[in-house]
C-alpha cells in the first residue's frame, strides 16, 4: 500500500489530520512544546517572554495522524501596536484550529495572564485540552490543585502534566492528538515539518540569538530580515540580513563594543542555520535604525501579522 497525502488511508487505517493551536501566557513554553512534538527546531525559544510574533505551523506524523501544531504568541496585556497583533494574531489561531490545547506553566499556575485566557477560552467553540507544563519545577500535590482549578473555569476534554523540555508526558499527548483528530486526508506532503520559509526561519534564528544576547528593551526593539540569499557554486550559501531598531542608541548596544555583540549573534545564528541547511553559511548582518518599524504595515506583513488599526 503506498502511503501519499492524497491517500486517505495509511495500511488499513483511515488517515487522521488537523490543525492544534497553542494557546498560553508568554513563556509558558509553548514553542519549546511545538519543537519537541515536531522534533525539530521549528519555532525559536527563549527565557524571555514575548518571543513568538506570529504564528508558526510545525507539521508531526503520529501513527495515522498529520498533526499541524499551530504555535502563537504569548497572550498578555497588549501595549504597544506590535503586542496588540501578537494577541489578536494568538486569538485568531485559536480560531482556525480544530482542537485547542491551552499551555500553563505549572510553576506561575493561574497567576498573570492564565486566568485570564480560562475566561477568553470559554467563547471558543472548539474541544480544548489542558497542558500543565514545566512539573519539573512543581510538586505533585500542587499540580492536581492546579488542575481542578483550571477545570473548574473551562470545560477540558482532558488534562495533561509534560516536561517539554525533558519530554516527559508527550508522548501521551501526541497519542491523544493522534485519535482526536478527525479523519481526513493530510494536508502536507509527509516530509515536511514546517511552513515557514528559509528565509524566515533565518531571519528568526537570528531574533532568537538576539533575545538570548541583548537586554532590557532592545530585543522589543528589534526586528530582523533575511534580505539576500545566494546560493554558491562551491556549496554555500551566502545570507544577508538586517537588523531593524528604533534608534541610534540601541544600534551602538546592538553592535556592543568592538563589534563585540552582534559577532556573537551572528556565530550563533550561523552555526546554527548552517546546522539546520546542512551547508556552509556567511551570514552578514546589519544594523539599521527605522525609528518607526513598530508603526509601519510593511513589517507587519513580513512578519505574518495583521496591522491592527
Ligand atoms: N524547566 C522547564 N523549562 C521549560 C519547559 N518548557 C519550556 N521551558 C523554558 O521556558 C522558557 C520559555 O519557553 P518558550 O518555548 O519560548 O515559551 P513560549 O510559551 O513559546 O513563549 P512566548 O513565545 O514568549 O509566548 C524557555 O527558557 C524554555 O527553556 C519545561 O518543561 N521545564
Ligand atoms: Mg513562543
Amino acid at each position: 500500500m503506498t502511503e501519499t497525502k492524497n491517500d486517505t488511508t495509511v495500511g488499513a487505517a483511515p488517515t487522521r489530520s488537523g490543525f492544534v493551536a497553542l494557546i498560553g501566557a508568554t513563556n509558558a513554553g509553548k514553542s519549546t512544546l511545538v519543537n519537541r512534538l515536531v522534533g525539530a527546531k521549528v519555532s525559536i525559544v527563549s527565557h524571555k517572554v514575548q518571543t513568538t510574533r506570529a504564528i508558526i505551523r510545525g507539521i508531526a506524523i503520529h501513527d495515522n495522524a498529520q498533526i499541524v501544531f499551530m504555535d502563537t504568541p504569548g497572550i498578555f496585556k497588549p501595549r504597544r501596536r506590535l503586542d496588540r497583533a501578537m494577541v489578536t494574531t494568538a486569538w485568531g489561531g485559536a480560531k482556525d484550529a480544530d482542537l485547542i490545547m491551552l499551555l500553563i506553566d505549572s510553576e506561575r499556575g493561574l497567576k498573570g495572564d492564565a486566568e485570564a485566557i480560562l475566561k477568553g477560552l470559554k467563547e471558543v467553540p472548539q474541544p480544548k485540552i489542558l497542558v500543565l507544563n514545566k512539573i519539573d519545577r512543581v510538586r505533585p500535590e500542587d499540580l492536581l490543585k492546579l488542575a481542578a482549578a483550571a477545570n473548574e473555569k473551562v470545560a477540558f476534554e482532558r488534562t495533561f502534566m509534560i516536561s517539554a523540555l525533558s519530554g516527559s508526558g508527550c508522548d501521551d499527548v501526541m497519542d491523544y492528538l493522534a485519535e482526536a483528530l478527525p479523519e481526513g486526508p493530510w494536508y502536507y506532503p509527509e516530509d515536511q515539518i514546517s511552513d515557514l520559509p528559509m528565509r524566515q526561519l533565518a531571519a528568526e534564528i537570528t531574533r532568537e540569538k538576539l533575545f538570548l544576547r541583548l537586554h532590557q528593551e532592545l530585543p522589543y526593539a528589534s526586528h530582523v530580515e533575511t534580505e539576500k540569499w545566494e546560493e554558491r557554486k562551491d556549496g554555500s550559501v551566502r545570507i544577508e540580513q538586517v537588523i531593524y531598531v528604533e534608534r541610534e542608541s540601541q544600534k551602538k548596544i546592538a553592535l556592543g563594543k568592538g563589534g563585540e555583540a552582534i559577532k556573537a549573534i551572528s556565530t550563533a545564528a550561523r552555526k546554527e542555520i548552517s546546522e539546520i541547511l546542512e551547508q556552509p553559511v556567511h551570514l552578514f548582518l546589519f544594523v539599521k535604525v527605522r525609528e518607526n518599524w513598530g508603526d509601519d504595515p510593511e513589517r507587519f506583513r513580513e512578519m505574518g501579522l495583521e496591522f491592527p488599526k
